[in-house]
């Protein structure tokens, strides 16, 4: 394989395993929220995350190239809220795509037709990602007034009971 790519796959499949550390440690903060269900989503997100890297180094594997693991940096473990993890969330997943489109670029422009065609489902990966984080935010965004609108409700039915004699 052409040696910037093959150097230009390894920094993403590093750069993957590094999203994972990052959905990982987001399952740790929406955990302190009292959100199971955010909790166990982040993890399969964690899980989906290995599995783009272990796809890149198998292909890797698969042209005869070397694979190169590299240290990684410390994700983000706090965070304002539920939406905000979201929305940093989707804005990491237009840096992978943004990433993922270069690395398609370099594919071109060395004419390796065989890494283009395996590129492709990381392309088609990345409208997933950017969508599922999309329509979160939107629901969280609806849901914020319908639940504060139930809170509500429930702390209005509270009533005066006087001191027993
Ligand atoms: Fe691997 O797509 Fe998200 O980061």
């Amino acid at each position: 394989m052409n040696e910037k790519l093959e150097k230009a796959i390894n920094d993403q499949l590093n750069f993957e395993i590094e999203s994972a550390h990052i959905y990982l440690a987001m399952a740790g903060y929406v955990a302190t929220l009292g959100l199971e269900g955010f909790e166990s989503w982040m993890f399969v997100q964690y899980e989906e995350e290995l599995s783009h890297a272990k796809k890149f180094i198998q292909y890797i594997n698969e042209r005869g190239g070397r694979v190169n693991i590299t240290g990684f940096e410390t994700p983000r473990n706090d965070f304002e809220s539920l939406l905000n993890v979201m929305e940093v969330s989707l804005g990491h997943e237009k840096i992978v795509t943004a990433r993922i489109n270069n690395i398609m670029d370099i594919a071109h422009e060395v004419k390796d037709y065989a890494a283009i065609s395996f590129l492709q489902w990381y392309v088609t990966e990345q409208v997933e990602e950017e969508d599922n984080f999309s329509k979160l935010i939107d629901k969280i965004k609806l849901v914020k007034d319908a639940g504060l609108y139930m809170l509500d409700k429930e702390v209005g039915t509270r009533v005066f009971v006087p001191i027993a004699k």
